[in-house]
């Protein structure tokens, strides 16, 4: 029986190959064509009492951005399948009308990480704003979708506000926090792993993500998206997305960041100047809410990844809370300096791994070169001094590898900080260096796309845990080169990750909570999954599909061949595809912020 299992696998395995290659063979013989522009299309407005035999179920195979499209922007729809033409169609009071029927002349494209044959449809010429959806006779309807202006605004609001309701150590109040209102957490000190006679104050700060773990590191990063946005787009951060400390005449943006900057200097350690690697229960607790979980939060080690993103974000922010809040403003850069002293006495600290019968997230890394290069560029940045320069300019090769936007490789916050400071303070060398590798990769990130039927910015090979924010950092990456050197096929691509993330994917999955039509329902979040609220916390971006099968629920419920981009699941037990994090949400927030400027 088992030989023949294996026959059976062996023969599907050759099967599936032989369909790849040959489609593969198909669409990289094709060179990727462009898409026929609007005007190329064969597009008919409809003619009157024209009776056309509109779709009336979707059926998963017409994929949109969920949420929509901005007016003047380019809007192409992915259809799986070869099919004759497509109708737009404008909803309005209940009524429908065809408002463009146009023949599907697009090339095909064999799409490798899902799959798909995929066709595009591109209704770009249509202008109007309002509620649309897609027919294609035999293929159904899409999801309906916006077309208009400021289609992003609800959207960015609720990416930041959701940095509010991981807040822990405080109540989340109905008039902030809505039906997911909720009592105070670990009010109780952290104690130290290392000497249990040892208690800090380290109340406060977000819970990581699904659990209650609060990580120096992935703290840090989600900071550091926050913080450029705020840098690199200042007019697009209001005041008002009703967080405690909306209305006060700081950017709610920089409120938010404030409660999370201030526990990181609470996680540093007073007489060495070095950061807590982290602050958590020595296991993960049940599906309880936060203020049911009573166990003891002990911190782990001082670590050189938790101090080098600690000093980097203290640093930064430093200069950018100075005209807002100077006395935290000192006391950031104070603890920033002092953390960098660390880092000089520690060179060869060793990377953080778990200590023993501690059981919660790990964020092991072993390379801190990418921390300690991107303090030394942010603390040079904001103080001037030249110690920090100098260790810049000895170093910028190998710390600041411009790709590097996660918590494992984070050099780009470096590389893009000294690209964008004043031009008086650079280093000729460092900035032509930074500047040709970073457009370098930018290039290489637009090849690939002509091969990529989703347009999304990922290879089939880097589908990980947290695909989403590989694709979202993909955006941010294009964004930032496009304002390095103005290119619109950099934004371009930056927005069509958005449009990914939003619902034109493999599985028509929008992967934010709240938005779209088919958005995530059963995120792995505990206050979500313990609340006896049907509707997840609004506005959270799940990890997304991954390669590698890293929990028990995608093992026994999605089969082993399934693509990469189209292996997912909207479970709450699927911690490796439909977990939450502050750092998958916060990239998405640079990208929805940058397009939803006047
Ligand atoms: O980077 C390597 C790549 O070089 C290699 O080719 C690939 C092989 O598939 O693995 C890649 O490493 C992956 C790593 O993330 C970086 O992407 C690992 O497979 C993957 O297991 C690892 O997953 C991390 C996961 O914790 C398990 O450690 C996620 O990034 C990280 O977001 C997640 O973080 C958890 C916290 O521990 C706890 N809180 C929730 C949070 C989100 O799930
Ligand atoms: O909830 C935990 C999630 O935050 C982590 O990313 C994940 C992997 O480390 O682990 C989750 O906790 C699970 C634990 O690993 C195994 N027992 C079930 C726990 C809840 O799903
Ligand atoms: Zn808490």
């Amino acid at each position: 029986m088992i030989r023949l299992k294996k026959m059976y696998r062996l023969v599907s395995l050759v099967l599936v190959l032989l369909l790849i290659f040959t489609a593969c063979k198909a669409s990289v013989d094709q060179e990727p064509t462009k898409d026929p522009s609007p005007s190329d299309q064969v597009n008919e407005s409809p003619r009157p009492n024209e009776s056309l035999e509109l779709e009336t179920e979707v059926k998963g195979l017409i994929h949109v951005n969920q949420v929509g499209y901005r007016t003047e922007d380019e809007k192409i729809a992915i259809l799986v399948g070869e099919y004759d033409s497509f109708q737009l169609v404008a909803i309005e009071d209940e009524k429908e009308t065809v408002v463009l029927n146009s023949k599907i002349e697009s090339s095909p494209l064999f799409d490798v990480s899902t799959g798909d044959l995929v066709y595009k449809l591109d209704f770009s010429q249509v202008t109007e704003p309002g509620q649309y959806y897609l027919s294609v006779a035999g293929a159904g309807r899409s999801y309906p979708f916006q077309i208009g202006d400021n289609i992003y605004n609800d959207l960015k609001d609720a990416l930041l506000k959701f940095m509010y309701y991981q807040r822990c150590g405080i109540e989340l109040k109905e008039e902030h926090a809505g039906q997911w209102h909720r009592p105070e957490c670990h009010t109780e000190p952290g104690i130290l792993l290392e000497d249990n006679n040892v208690t800090m104050d380290t109340v406060g700060g977000w819970h990581d993500a699904g659990d209650f773990g609060k990580y120096t590191v992935p703290a840090a990063v989600t900071l550091a998206d926050m913080l450029n946005s705020y840098e690199m787009f200042p007019t697009a951060y209001s005041d008002n997305i009703n967080i405690p400390e909306s209305n006060n005449g700081i950017p709610d943006i920089l409120d938010e960041s404030i409660y999370a900057l201030d526990w990181i200097i609470r996680m540093q350690d007073e007489k060495s100047g070095g950061f807590y690697h982290k602050l958590s229960t020595n296991n993960f607790p049940g599906f309880i809410m936060p203020h049911r979980d009573s166990s003891k939060q002990y911190l782990s080690p001082i670590s050189p990844t938790a101090t080098g993103s600690a000093v980097a974000v203290l640093a930064q922010a430093s200069r950018i809370l100075s005209d807002y809040d100077s006395e935290f403003a000192g006391r950031a850069l104070a603890a920033a300096e002092k953390g960098w002293q660390w880092l000089i006495d520690n060179p060869d600290a060793s990377g953080f791994t778990n200590p023993k019968g501690v059981s919660t997230g790990e964020y092991g890394d072993a390379n801190s070169s990418d921390e300690r290069a991107w303090a030394a560029v942010e603390l040079y940045r904001t103080t001037g001094k030249d110690q920090y320069h100098d260790y810049v300019k000895k170093n910028y090769k190998g710390g600041l590898k411009v790709a590097g936007l996660g918590w494992i490789d984070n050099g780009g916050f470096g590389a893009i900080s000294y690209l964008f400071m004043d031009q008086d303070m650079q280093d000729t060398d460092v900035y032509d260096y930074l500047k040709s590798k970073y457009l370098e990769e930018a290039d290489r990130i637009k090849k690939y796309m002509a091969y990529n039927g989703y347009n999304v910015a990922i290879r089939p090979t880097e589908y990980y845990w947290g695909s989403n924010m590989h694709v979202m950092n993909r955006a941010i990456f294009m964004l930032v080169a496009h304002l390095l050197e103005e290119n619109p096929e950099y934004e371009q691509i930056a927005l069509d990750q958005l449009h990914y993330l939003l619902g034109r994917n493999g599985l028509s999955q929008s992967y934010v909570s709240g938005f779209g039509s088919k958005q995530i329902k059963n995120p792995h979040h505990r206050p979500s999954g313990a609340d006896n609220i049907k509707e997840p916390v609004p506005g959270m971006v799940a990890g997304g599909p991954t390669k590698d099968r890293e929990d028990n629920v995608v093992k026994n419920s999605i089969p082993e061949d399934t693509p990469p981009g189209k292996a997912y699941i909207d479970a709450e037990g699927s911690y490796s595809t439909n977990e939450v994090t502050t750092y998958w949400n916060s990239p998405t927030l640079f990208v929805a912020t940058y397009f939803c400027q006047e």
